[in-house]
């Protein structure tokens, strides 16, 4: 039996993402619509300090933001490195929808962005900026650790780690619509204090997101590069064609990084994937804990901890 729909975001918080993409859904309308209203809810949340308007910017005090979509056929479109836009996912649709290309960076993102209506604004907030203010003091360039496992290490060490800070709050977002159709999207400011034109796995098609309506989708968050070197999600979604659940094809990816990097390098660094198949079966899981999800379906909405590896 076919669960449909389904909406299936990374992050608890992003259950009001969730609820903005159901209203489409519910009215049977498209995955992909219904995503693209859902993300906008976070881009527009100066409280989530990972994604669009309110996330932290590079070390130069710049917010610079990737997105991107992928759709049941197949087709995708992605900004990279995006500055002044407060919703970079419609942009990315855009991509998709109205240039030969798919990705789309810096400048001529931004040249594209305006040349199809956006408005150019400050994604700086005053507290984004109070936190880099501060964050210069120290300079410590330290994505590895997500806040709940820094507080459990400052419990045992008894002291302060300074200059480590919570990363991770981007939102990857998959639903099954009433068609049975997959979609995926996007969208984030990156790791806080990034170098520069840094661009990790969230725009990345296959490592990031990807979406094969035959079989699944799978979306990520954490620490973008670790994703990337394990092409993390498309890998999910091979898994799963081979007959794998969405949880089990998340380990999976998961127990590459971790092999990859060691145990212990592990243990400080966080990556989390989250999975939908053509069933409408969801799935997650992550390297530490810490991680959690937001699902939606006709028997309601409900936030979960994700189960983790070390
Ligand atoms: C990145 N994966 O840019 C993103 C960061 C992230 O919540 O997930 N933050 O590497």
């Amino acid at each position: 039996k076919v669960s449909k729909p389904v909406v299936i975001s990374t992050w608890a918080p992003n259950q009001k993402a969730n609820a903005a993409a159901w209203k489409i859904l519910a009215a049977n309308g498209r995955a992909l619509d219904a995503l693209e209203k859902g993300i906008h809810v976070t881009e527009a949340d100066p409280t989530d300090q990972s994604v669009g308007y309110g996330g932290l910017p590079d070390r130069d005090g710049r917010v610079t933001v990737d997105s991107c979509v992928m759709d049941e056929f197949g087709n995708c479109g992605a900004v990279m490195c995006l500055e002044h836009i407060l919703h970079p996912v419609s942009v990315a649709r855009l991509v998709m929808e109205k240039t030969p290309h798919v990705q789309l960076v810096g400048e001529g993102a931004l040249k594209f962005a305006l040349s199809e209506g956006f408005e150019k604004v400050n994604l700086l907030t005053p507290e984004a900026e109070k936190a880099w203010k501060n964050w210069l003091k120290t300079s410590k360039y330290d994505p590895m650790i997500t806040v709940e496992h820094l507080e459990e290490r400052n419990r045992k060490q008894k002291k302060q780690v300074p200059g480590q800070q919570d990363n991770h709050d981007t939102i990857g977002m998959l639903a099954l619509d009433m068609k049975g159709n997959l979609s995926g999207a996007c969208s984030t400011s990156g790791m806080a204090y990034k170098m520069a034109g840094r661009v990790g796995d969230s725009p990345i098609i296959g490592a990031g997101l990807f979406v094969d309506n035959e079989v699944g989708a799978a979306t990520a968050t954490g620490v973008g590069e670790e994703i990337v070197r394990i092409c993390g999600t498309h890998t999910i979604v091979e898994m799963m064609r081979n007959g794998l659940s969405p949880e089990e094809a998340c380990k999976k990816a998961v127990e590459r990084i971790v092999k990859r990097n060691g145990i212990e390098k592990a243990k400080n660094l966080q990556a989390g994937f989250i999975a939908v198949n053509k069933q409408g079966e969801v799935g997650a899981y992550s390297v530490i804990k810490g991680f959690n999800y937001a699902v939606q379906t006709n028997e309601g909405a409900y936030t979960k901890d994700a189960k983790y590896l070390i």
